[in-house]
């Protein structure tokens, strides 16, 4: 079996591993790294996995995935149903647009605040560029009203199905709302979805 290096919330990236497996009824072994304690820097951990970063996947043959959508498409491929990920060319490339916007329009924005204007990451991002990080708030806030305007007119982030799509939005959004970037007042069908998936029993783990 192979071994989920893990994290718990609030980091989001991990959070997704654990979100998809629970989607999926997947049970694989776990090793918690403390990323407060730097356990996913000490030495052991780097000589596996150099990004030092979590989460990661070791196969029995010590071969490492990283990347949290990457470590979601293996487990995907070999065990399809539910599909979180499409199931045609159409649903596939839709889920993965999505993704990839929430990636970069959203998640990307928040790091950037949470890097450069927080002050819980101030002891280790040297320098901190505080004009910068604070800049993309406004970013942020603007990611977010364009998945409030996709989300009025369909039930999920990438159509009528809940897929991996919804599981890195919902991951996002709840590590901004950590870090103080709560979703504005103005996003009623952001909102409305939050509140649905959020009670799915998946996103309590
Ligand atoms: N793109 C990666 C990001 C991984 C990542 O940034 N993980 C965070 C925890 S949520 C981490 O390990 N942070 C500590 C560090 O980067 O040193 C993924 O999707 O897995």
């Amino acid at each position: 079996m192979p071994t989920l290096y893990d994290a718990p919330s609030p980091a989001p990236n991990p959070r997704r591993v654990r979100i998809y497996l629970a989607e999926k009824g997947l049970g694989i072994p776990t090793e918690q790294l403390s990323i407060v304690k730097g356990e996913h820097k000490s030495a052991d951990y780097l000589a596996k996995y150099e990004p030092g970063q979590v989460p990661s996947l070791e196969l029995d043959d010590g071969t490492i995935i990283g990347e949290s959508v990457a470590i979601c498409r293996y487990f995907e491929a070999l065990h399809p149903e539910p599909p979180l990920f499409g199931t045609d060319a159409l649903s596939i490339a839709t889920i993965d647009m999505w993704i990839r916007r929430v990636e970069f329009t959203l998640m990307h924005t928040v790091g950037q605040v949470w890097m450069h204007a927080h002050p819980f990451t101030a002891r280790v991002v040297k320098p901190q560029y505080k004009d910068f990080g604070e800049s993309n708030r406004a970013h942020a806030m603007r990611a977010m009203r364009r998945f409030d305007k996709a989300l009025g007119g369909s039930a999920y982030v990438a159509g009528p199905a809940f897929t991996m799509a919804d599981i890195v939005l919902l991951t996002t959004l709840d590590f901004a709302a950590f870090i103080g970037l709560p979703m504005p007042e103005d996003v009623p069908a952001l909102a409305d979805w939050h509140s649905r998936v959020s009670v799915r029993p998946s996103a309590g783990v």
